[in-house]
């Protein structure tokens, strides 16, 4: 016979999965990492690895600052960014637009604790590094940030420029 305990907790696994709080983060759903499949966002796609010409990398401290924080690709180009979390805390990269990062942010700001995934951010430890590859498939200007509670608020910010295959910017 099973407890009511084990019950309880068989019951609360669907429950958490399906509240609007796991979700409400990105507004989008978040498929386990077995199954990703790239997602096509406003500021671009997952990349793969093997497609990356060019390495950026980035540095990110605690006095809330990524260097360097203005960077700019050529629309088409799949970036690695090497994250080196010079810090004694937890920092991260979130790609996107700036909307969406602030949204994001206003959401971390409020749930701290929420963990949030997807191939445009990574969360790198202090004194490691992090790795994103990322297709930038569509012009325009974009940012990246760290949205752990405070950060993003203090300045972690940076901006991306996708330049056009025309050379003109969106
Ligand atoms: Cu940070």
């Amino acid at each position: 016979m099973k407890s009511p305990l084990l019950l309880a907790a068989l019951l609360a696994v669907p429950l958490l999965a399906g509240s609007p709080l796991a979700h409400a983060h990105s507004g989008k759903k978040h498929a386990p990492a077995a199954d990703v499949v790239a997602e096509q966002t406003a500021w671009g796609i997952a990349g793969k690895r093997a497609e990356a010409k060019r390495t950026i990398n980035i540095d990110m401290t605690d006095a809330m600052r990524f260097t360097p924080d203005q960077l700019t690709v050529q629309e088409g180009e799949t970036v690695r960014f090497v994250l080196r979390n010079t810090g004694r805390m937890l920092h991260e990269m979130v790609i996107g637009t700036p909307d969406e990062l602030a949204r994001h942010a206003a959401m971390m700001a409020k749930f701290p604790n929420m963990e949030h995934d997807a191939p445009y951010m990574v969360h790198v430890d202090p004194g490691k590094t992090g790795e994103i590859v990322w297709t930038f498939n569509r012009a325009g200007r974009f940012e990246f940030a760290c949205l752990i509670a405070g950060h993003y608020e203090a300045g972690m910010r940076g901006t991306i420029t996708v330049q056009s295959q025309s050379g003109v910017k969106k």
